[in-house]
């Protein structure tokens, strides 16, 4: 025992508490501890059986990443090694019951899977998200798994990383008895009669009856490697583990185990698992704003309202009721609102048939959004979300009738994604209750939220966002008021570069594979066409009095636009679709750029993939750079999770900053300045990356110098 780990003996059970807050990972002393306890428990001859838990709000959810974070940078001692405390449970002569409740994840998992018995509150989950931090499970969890749930289980458990509910736990035999009520109590009660009922109790280790066949497992481990390679495109650890369950049904226990610590060796050492380790605790990191503490008041989000019941506003109605929070959703006219609810329920319903969930949680949330066409009730929300057409005037008037309506407390927001917040928060009575809450669409499904902080806006309306982000399960990020804020300001240099590209000599298909193997979901072209190119062309119109004249602008999406070929809405934008809406190259569009660019003199040449993942990525960079410099994100790590949560780029590669130190400042400096040479001011280098690259610097390091100065401060 120690100051992380309790003992108490209750009437012959010893009950072993683990408890290292938040989330009771097995950092350094927490082993320990256990094996300490266990000892003890295993001595004392009144004992007759044993259950271990966690304090808090969850069992244990895995090794402390942060030492994980050390080991794969070569700082410190790493993770501790687990092996011998799992041989240690297993091999106790008392019964060892689990008992579970929050989360058992990872290394939690794999302690779950060393003891005898695991018992577990109903609205448990037990998952090997490791994948996700670009490692496998390092704990032996890649022998045991599959003793206990079969092959192809552990195969969707390790690959997806996604945790299982108690009920299919118990159903795949990883759990042994699901406890309604007070679970310690009842897993006490499950050790008694355990100890009652008498040994040898079940070894995991020992369990080879679930471990199929060699044919068998040759299907199931071609089909795993298959939808690995498709689901989990570019990433080493899915394939890794799926190694390690081969040598689960292939090797004995021991030479099993062997195998998965050199994997996780392996895995460890690879740029892929400190990009992924980084996105992790960069989204956390996101919620920590200087001059925000866990004091702050703040405003609790029980009621909400939204204006606006397009896409944007249905997203959003149903981001809230699917978080279980009563949403009013207002429109202008009764046509708009039935179409809106329409495709919330069509959403619902596509959910339903594909096994998400139930219709009976369906008929829950549509009972959680309530349409309507007056501001009847909205003097009794706590937030509202304006979420009307992208037109300032529009939403000038929107806020000064709400001003009037809402209660002072109530929070009022706007989801534009370009317009200035300080004009919108001017038009009313209370500018420090304004924020930026900016969804991505579809907004029930994106992860991201941009809270866009204006001149005015109040710490605890701040702390409100963020706090809401939480409760709604998005990655909350605070960025500056500046034009296209963190995302679409990076956007519009990465479309237009692209754009110069085509009139170079790509093709729009060219272009989009490139990006698609470098590991974006899309390419920029089809994103463009999703969105709408009609929409690209009104915001371009938008900031026309931004380009100066002399300077480069693309010069084919206009043309597209007079074509009326506005993307997928229209069957055609820079690319065609076909049935599926998956989309192929279009001749005439081909054709149409090269017309245009010899129409401009455009020299047309041959152009590699790596020159468009260069100018587009590094355009990015460079203005992510500018965002940093002018304080419109307190840290590259937030525009990190700003494009992983929100843009489709690839955590396997950490984000835009992190990979840009993962390539190297000096490289992409010295490719900048070319790029500047070559196409002109476009390209002017950022001050900031133009100084970390000659210091030898990256973001990360700037980032860990304003930590420690946050911390000082
Ligand atoms: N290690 C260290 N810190 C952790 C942690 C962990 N495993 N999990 C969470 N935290 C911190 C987190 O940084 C945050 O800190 C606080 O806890 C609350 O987290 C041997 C090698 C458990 C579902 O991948 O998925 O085991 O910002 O904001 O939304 O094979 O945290 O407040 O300072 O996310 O309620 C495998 C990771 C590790 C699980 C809770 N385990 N954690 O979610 O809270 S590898 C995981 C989560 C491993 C073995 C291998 C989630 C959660 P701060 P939070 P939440």
């Amino acid at each position: 025992m120690n100051e992380f780990v309790r003992l108490t003996i209750n009437d012959g059970v010893a009950v072993i508490t683990i408890d290292n807050p938040p989330v009771n990972a097995l950092g350094a002393g927490v082993p320990e501890g256990i094996a300490a306890a266990i000892d003890r428990a295993e001595q004392d001859r009144p004992v007759s059986s044993i259950v271990l838990n966690g304090a808090g709000r969850t069992f244990v959810a895995g090794a402390d990443i942060k030492q994980l974070e050390d080991q794969a940078h070569g700082r410190g001692p790493g993770a501790p090694n687990l092996h011998g405390l799992l041989k240690q449970i297993e091999d106790c002569s008392k019964p060892v019951v689990m008992a579970i409740h929050g989360t058992a994840l990872g290394g939690g998992l794999e302690l779950a899977m060393a003891g005898h018995y695991r018992v577990a509150a109903p609205d448990a989950q037990a998952g090997q998200p490791e994948v996700n931090l670009g490692i496998i499970p390092g704990a032996e969890g890649t022998q045991r798994l599959p003793r206990l749930v079969g092959l192809a289980a552990a195969l969707e458990m390790c690959v997806s990383g996604k945790p299982i509910r108690a009920p299919e736990a118990l159903r795949l035999g990883l759990f042994d008895r699901i406890i309604d009520g007070d679970w310690l109590s009842g897993a006490v009660t499950f050790a008694r009669e355990m100890a009652a009922r008498g040994g040898p109790h079940p070894r995991t280790r020992g369990r080879n009856e679930k471990l199929g066949t060699t044919e068998s497992n040759a299907e199931l481990l071609a089909h795993g490697r298959e939808q690995a390679r498709k689901t989990r495109r570019n990433m080493l650890a899915p394939l890794a583990v799926i190694d390690a369950l081969e040598a689960a049904v292939t090797l004995p226990f021991e030479e099993g185990c062997r195998r998965e610590r050199e994997i996780v060796e392996t895995c460890l050492a690879s740029g892929q698992a400190k990009a992924l380790i980084h996105a992790f605790f960069a989204e956390r990191a996101a919620a920590r704003i200087p001059g925000i503490s866990k004091d702050t008041r703040t405003y609790n989000i029980r009621r909400a309202a939204i204006i606006g019941s397009g896409t944007m506003g249905g997203g959003i109605a149903m981001a809230f009721a699917n978080a279980g929070i009563a949403v009013l959703i207002k429109d202008a006219d009764q046509a708009a609102l039935d179409r809106g609810l329409a495709t919330v329920r069509n959403n619902y319903e596509t959910s339903v048939n594909k096994g998400r969930f139930s219709k009976e949680t369906m008929d829950q949330r549509m009972a959680l959004i309530h349409p309507q066409l007056t501001y009847d009730g909205f003097e009794n929300v706590d937030l509202i979300i304006e979420a009307v057409f992208e037109n300032l005037a529009l939403k000038k008037q929107v806020f000064a009738e709400i001003d009037r309506i809402a209660k002072r407390e109530c929070i009022l927001a706007t989801n534009t994604s370009t317009l200035d917040i300080d004009q919108i928060a001017a038009g009313t009575s209370r500018p420090q209750m304004v924020i930026g809450t900016h969804f991505f669409s579809p907004a029930h499904v994106m992860r991201l939220l941009e809270i866009v902080r204006g001149a005015a806006t109040a710490s605890e309306v701040i702390a409100a966002a963020l706090a809401l982000a939480k409760q709604l399960r998005k990655a909350g990020v605070v960025v500056g008021n500046c034009r296209g804020f963190v995302g679409n300001r990076m956007m519009l240099p990465y479309m237009r570069e692209a754009q110069f590209l085509l009139e170079e000599g790509a093709t729009p298909m060219q272009v989009d594979q490139a990006l698609v193997d470098f590991g974006m979901a899309m390419g920029i072209f089809a994103v463009g066409d999703m969105g709408g190119l009609d929409l690209a062309w009104r915001v371009r119109q938008e900031y026309k009095y931004l380009e100066k004249p002399g300077v480069r602008v693309p010069l084919v999406l206009e043309k597209l636009f007079e074509m009326g070929r506005w993307g997928q809405k229209t069957g055609a934008g820079w690319h065609r679709y076909d049935e599926d809406r998956k989309p192929i190259p279009d001749s005439k569009v081909e054709a149409l750029i090269e017309a245009v660019a010899k129409q401009a003199g455009i020299p047309g040449r041959t152009i590699s993939d790596d020159e468009i993942i260069e100018r587009c990525i590094y355009i990015m960079i460079n203005e992510g750079a500018r965002i940093l410099d002018e304080g419109h994100a307190l840290r590259a790590g937030d525009i990190d999770t700003v494009y992983l949560a929100g843009y489709g780029f690839p955590a396997y590669r950490g984000g835009p900053m992190w990979y840009a130190g993962a390539v190297g400042l000096k490289k992409i400096y010295e490719k900048i300045m070319d790029f500047h040479r070559q196409h002109g001011e476009l390209w002017e280098p950022a001050p900031l990356l133009k100084r970390l690259a000659e210091e030898g610097n990256t973001f990360a390091s700037l980032d860990a110098s304003k930590e420690v100065l946050a911390v000082r401060s």
